[in-house]
Formats: C-alpha cells, structure tokens, sequence
C-alpha cells in the first residue's frame, strides 16, 4: 500500500466501491414487499442492510475520512447494529425503499468526491486508505448476509447466475502438513482487519487436513448411518442443540424416498454430491468429525495448510500465493450461486496440495474467537474485540458469497456455533501419527 502512488490507490479503491455498490443493487433489485418483510428472525429485512451499508459509509467517508457534515444524522441510531438486535429490525423506523436507494446514491457521491481529494499521502495516508477499505469490505460482508437472507426467503427465484466448473478429476483424501513454525496473521495486508494483525510465529505439530472440504455425498454417509440419532458422536452442547431444535439434516434439506432434496434461492432441487456441505453449525460439524474419526482443523493448523510454503518457510496470501482472486483460482463473489464441486479448482490449490481452502463454503474451525498477541482495536473495539471469547468459533476462506475484497488467507470470520443460515461447511484434519511423518 506504501508503494501504490495516491493515483492507484485512488483507481483500486473507486473500483472495489464500484463493484460493492453493484452487487448491492443486484440483492435488492426486488419487489418493495421482499426488500421491507423480515425472511427470517436472524436476518434484517433487505432494505435495512442496503440503509445500513450507507450510514457507515457516511460515519466513516463523508464525517471521518472527509470532514464534512452529516447527509443524514437522524438515521445514525436506527442503522447501529449495536443498539438493535436483528430480530426487532423491522419495527424500526427505517427508510423505506426508494428512500435507501436514494440515501445510498447520496452518501457515495460524496464518498467519491472525497476520494479524489483526500492527498493520501502523509501522516492520514494509512488511516484514510484503510477506511476506504474498511467500508468496502463492510459492504460486500452485508452484501454476503443479503444473500443469506435471499437463501431464507420463501418463493419462485429472484437472483439466477451460471453454474460453477466441473470437478477436474479424483484427489487425494489428505494432505500431510509438515509440524514447526509458521508466520500467522499479518502486519503488511493492506486491508487486513484488526483480528488479522499483527503477524506473529505460531508453531504446529504435524497433522492431515483433508485436500478439499467434506461433500454432500460423505455428510450423507453420517446421516444415512444415524449419526443424527447417535450422541456419542455429539458433544454435549451440541447434543442439546439437536435435541431442542429437532435438527436432523443440514439446513434447507428434506428427505424424500429418492435421497435427499434440497432448496437452494427457491430451486428444489436434489442434493449433489459432489459439492461440500454448506448450511451445517459447527456442532453438526463436530459430530460428522467424530463419527469419521477425525477432528476439526485448529485456526493455526487452517491457516498453515493455506498459506504456508515449504519450499521458501513464507506464508503467502493466498493458497495459490501473492496475486489477488482471480476466476480460475477460487469460486468467489456471487458468480455461481453455489458451491463448486471438489476438485472444480486445481488452480487454487496450495503449495501442499490442499484444495478451495479460499471460496466455496465457509470452513469451520475448533477455535474460539480471540485477538492475537499485540491486537490492537482498530478502529473501534466493537468491529471485533467485543466478540473475543468462548461463544464464537472461528470461520475461515470464504464462499461462494464472499468477495475477493473481504477474503484472503489471514482473514478470519466468527459465528455462535449453532448458527447455519451462513454459507457454512468444513473440513477435516487428524493428529499425524509417529510413523507417518517422514
Ligand atoms: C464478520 C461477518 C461476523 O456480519 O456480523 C458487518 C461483519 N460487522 N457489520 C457480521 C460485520 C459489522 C460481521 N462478521
Ligand atoms: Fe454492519
């Protein structure tokens, strides 16, 4: 980022808004009545997300970043997501629809034209250029949620998009990944977010991680076998969890006397079994780990299989190395409207052989959500520090859903580990054994 002259960061930033805006105005190009009823009480109906993505542009840009006064100060209280829980959104008064384009439209002419003036340079350079970030990557993570709630709505479908590759071929079950130190986490990613920072060693001991996350196919092996009926495989919480909410499938799945169907942004359609799990908790997860006699993979041991190079000892930024997404290395940013099947992106792959670890399905991982050594909040200690603790598990390497602006290999995403309205899937990992560590 220190080397990009003022003029480049200008161009990368314009056009990273640009492309959020774009996909914003795709999720919400519905009828009023989508955009305004709640599809689920763990979402905000559509048309407060859209609201919401300009009031902390307008907090962040137009007030902060560009000084100016507020476009519309009245909605600050009504768009804090701290101040209202998701399930009492709707009684909220927000704007309706018309109105949030309109506000949307406002706050980032503005946001542009500030974009142009800001020196970007200097002592605010890093502080101003990380807010333009900051505010992308915000809204292409609320443009990830739309598209959640889109997957909850009831109804004929609304968003169409081409189907991902084909698989290129069989892979390897696993993938030994050498014990030691690492470099986790990062100081240099330009846009990284606070819990990313600072860089730091981390050492782990030698383990297998599955080469590409579990299929539908294998999760249906755990089902069919009456993993859903069995608590040995359950830890007790997540036991509890089935119990009280007479879970017996992954979310959007219904047993028919031909297999298993599913529902996917309104198409019924029947599960492939070639394409990683997606909608599964992590105690879902846990348990499908246990029956196979393997584990979740710790948050370390994901991010060594991702970003660690045996041949140079670097971490790299991305499974494939430095260079930024592009389509052939990992299925990213709302192009296909599911997960690809395994093996769909050899391209992607890591330096080990470890496969669509960035894109597909979010990848669950053993870890609670902490702050590395030396964290520092930035720029407010309620984007992550509040959550640090033992009620959220760690996600890592994007969906379908993500964006390429708001993935990367240091980047980390948490949820309560009921949760499976999110794009949410896994991957397995053991412990190596003695003998197999050559
Ligand atoms: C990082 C996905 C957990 O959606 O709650 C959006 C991102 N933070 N607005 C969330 C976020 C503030 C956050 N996650
Ligand atoms: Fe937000």
């Amino acid at each position: 980022l220190r080397e990009l002259s003022p003029q480049d960061l200008r161009a990368h930033a314009a056009e990273a808004l640009t492309r959020a805006r774009a996909r914003s105005l795709v999720l919400t190009d519905v009828d009023d009545e989508t955009l305004t009823t709640q599809h689920s009480k763990l979402m905000s109906p559509l048309v407060w997300d859209l609201a919401h993505i300009g009031s902390q542009e307008e907090l962040w840009l137009v007030r902060d970043v560009g000084g100016r006064e507020p476009v519309r100060g009245d909605l600050d209280e009504i768009y804090d997501a701290f101040l209202h829980a998701r399930a009492d959104r709707p009684s909220l008064p927000m704007l309706g629809p018309e109105d949030a384009r309109g506000y949307v439209r406002e706050v980032r002419e503005k946001s542009l034209e500030i974009l142009e003036k800001v020196p970007l340079s200097g002592r605010r350079l890093l502080a101003d250029a990380f807010a333009f970030g900051m505010i992308t990557q915000h809204e292409q993570q609320h443009d990830e949620t739309m598209l959640a709630t889109h997957q909850l709505r009831q109804g004929d479908p609304v968003l169409h998009a081409p189907n991902p590759p084909k698989s290129a071929g069989p892979l390897p079950s696993e993938v030994l990944v050498p014990g030691g130190p690492f470099q986790m986490g990062t100081s240099a990613e330009p846009w990284a977010l606070d819990n990313e920072r600072p860089a730091h060693e981390t050492v782990v001991e030698a383990f297998f991680i599955d080469t590409t996350p579990v299929t539908n196919g294998a999760y249906t092996e755990f089902l069919d076998s009456g993993g859903y009926d069995d608590p040995q495989w359950w830890s007790e919480p997540g036991w509890a969890y089935r119990q009280d909410n007479g879970i017996v499938a992954p979310r959007f799945w219904k047993r028919e006397i031909d297999g298993w169907w599913r529902t996917r942004f309104g198409v019924y359609e029947r599960v492939p079994a070639a394409e990683p799990v997606v909608h599964v908790s992590f105690y879902e997860a846990e348990a499908y780990a246990k029956w196979a006699g393997r584990r979740l993979p710790t948050e370390p041991e994901w991010e060594k299989a991702a970003r660690f190079d045996p041949a140079s000892g670097r971490s790299r930024r991305f499974p494939w190395g430095d260079d930024e997404p592009r389509e052939e290395h990992a299925n990213l940013g709302q192009r296909h409207l599911r997960p690809a099947e395994v093996g769909a992106y050899p391209a992607g792959a890591s330096p080990l052989g470890v496969h669509q670890l960035i894109g597909d399905v979010w990848e669950w991982t053993s870890s609670d959500f902490h702050g590395y050594p030396g964290f520092a909040a930035f720029p407010y200690r309620e984007y992550s520090e509040v959550f640090f603790g033992p009620e959220y598990k760690v996600l890592r390497g994007g969906s379908f859903g993500t964006d390429a602006a708001a993935i990367r290999g240091t980047f980390r995403n948490w949820d309560y580990p009921i949760r499976r309205q999110i794009f949410s899937g896994f991957r397995c990992a053991r412990d190596a054994g003695p003998g197999e560590i050559d």
